[in-house]
């Protein structure tokens, strides 16, 4: 059998055991506190739901022994872990021996099942896919009913950076939600935040498409609006790009086109987008990107309950979770002007940039901040960017790439963080994050600073 025919016996053969576990026990859901770890853990609590079994969910940002050891103490015959679980199965055989315990997931598995029942299709050579494709078909396999949930698997792929139509198992996921009428592919201009932020606003937030003289300033962004003959009001409201009429798109889409000739990757600014239906026009959560960009506000703010009440439709929750979003994008620009206006700590190196930001941004936004500096052109190709900010007696580190990689940032993370005393680091190959005890601030720069040089020199060498 191939891989993928293997992989869905096994999601097969993981549901049947779930539904061995008598129905009156009730179950503990563990997931990941991102976008994909929100719209799996929803996906799982409306199947839970479905069935008429009781359960619990529990969010959390990373699995480690003190989250483990407060999961024992609770009394629950089984434990669903989402997108998260597969890096710390030991830990997790460990302390949930003697429990139903169910691993969904897409992380590479690290160690052995050891007892848990594990949900992966790296097991079977399947990558590219994520956390809440992996519940979906658990779901689904649980009672097919639950195929109407596929469009939270696309905001998942999405929110995890993978493409819907990448891969069999994606691409037989979308089919379903189309089948299913919840997600319906457009072609269009891909602009981040065109349903929901006012035109010139959207064109400004534009890192990519990076505009040149247009993102990151709000004048260029009415400017260009003016040169192209588009107005950016109608009357006294401004436009968003959903106002626009066809004429005004095209002649939008080659004003983008123009301005870009002159950029080393002349990446595709029409592409596909995944429009969740019945979803008003206007709103985030029609668009399936920012659905799941959405859902990242709420995990990052500490909201979780809001984006999972928002993917299962509590109309509420909805809008706690759209109010959300708002105050998370003030605090990210508040974050990147901070950034602006404190070059001290910004210490730029050859190859790499390290930027130390105290209590000065919240380290639950750290990440996105080393996301949209990465992919601010003002940085050259390769440059690694390594972003710290303390939270309760721990920093909390991010290493992301300006374009291509030149080396795999979870492995780079995992050798700085190896080195210094009660820090745990790892990440994929183009993200990675790092937990580093306070008191440990001065080794781990040194550190940082020894690692990062050794990389921009190998670099230039090869
Ligand atoms: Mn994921």
């Amino acid at each position: 059998m191939e891989g993928e025919a293997r992989f869905l016996a096994e999601v097969e053969e993981a549901a049947r055991r779930f539904r061995d576990i008598p129905a009156h026990l009730p179950v503990k859901l563990v997931s990941h506190l991102d976008a994909d770890g929100l719209s799996s853990c929803a996906i799982l609590v409306r199947a839970m739901r479905r069935s008429g079994r009781l359960h619990a969910v529990r969010i959390v940002q990373t699995l480690d022994d003190q989250v483990l050891r407060e999961l024992a103490r609770e009394h629950y015959a089984a434990f669903l872990f989402s997108d998260i679980g597969s890096g710390q199965l030991d830990l997790v055989a460990r302390h949930l021996h003697g429990r139903a315990v169910f691993v969904i997931d897409h992380h590479p598995p690290v160690a052995e099942a050891n007892g848990v029942v594990l949900v992966n299709p790296h097991l079977f050579g399947i990558g590219g896919t994520c956390g809440a494709a992996v519940a979906f078909l658990f779901a689904r396999a649980l009672d097919p009913a639950n195929e109407d949930m596929a469009h939270l698997a696309i905001v998942g792929l999405l929110g995890d950076q993978q493409q819907p139509d990448g891969g069999t198992l994606n691409r037989g996921i979308l089919e379903v939600a189309r089948r299913a009428g919840r997600i319906r592919v457009a072609r269009g201009l891909r602009l981040f935040g065109m349903r929901s932020r006012p035109l010139h606003k959207a064109l400004e937030y534009s890192t990519d498409p990076y505009i040149p003289g247009v993102s990151g300033s709000e004048s260029g962004a009415i400017q260009f609006l003016r040169e192209i003959g588009i107005s950016p009001k109608d009357g006294a409201a401004w436009r968003k790009v959903v106002d626009l009429g066809e004429e005004e798109m095209r002649a939008l889409a080659t004003g983008i086109v123009l301005r870009r000739m002159d950029r080393e990757i002349p990446e595709d600014i029409l592409g596909d987008v995944y429009l969740i239906e019945g979803e008003a026009e206007d709103t985030p959560l029609r668009d399936a990107k920012e659905f799941a960009t959405l859902l990242n506000a709420c995990g990052r703010m500490d909201r979780s309950a809001a984006g999972i009440g928002a993917c299962l439709g509590d109309g509420r929750l909805r809008s706690a979770a759209l109010d959300t979003l708002v105050e998370y994008r003030r605090s990210i620009m508040s974050a990147m002007r901070w950034v602006e206006r404190n070059p001290e700590a910004v210490r730029r190196e050859k190859g790499y940039v390290l930027i130390d930001a105290g209590e000065n941004i919240p380290h639950s936004i750290i990440g996105t901040v080393a996301s949209m500096l990465s992919r601010n052109r003002e940085f050259q190709p390769g440059t690694l960017i390594l972003s710290m900010a303390a939270h309760d007696r721990h920093l909390k580190l991010s290493l992301r790439s300006c374009g291509k990689s030149p080396a795999d940032l979870g492995r780079l993370m995992g050798e700085i963080s190896s080195c210094i005393p009660g820090a745990i680091g790892g990440g994929h190959a183009s993200a990675a994050g790092a937990l580093v005890p306070t008191e440990q601030h001065d080794t781990l720069l040194h550190k940082a600073h020894e690692v990062l040089s050794r990389v921009a020199r190998e670099e230039r060498v090869a």
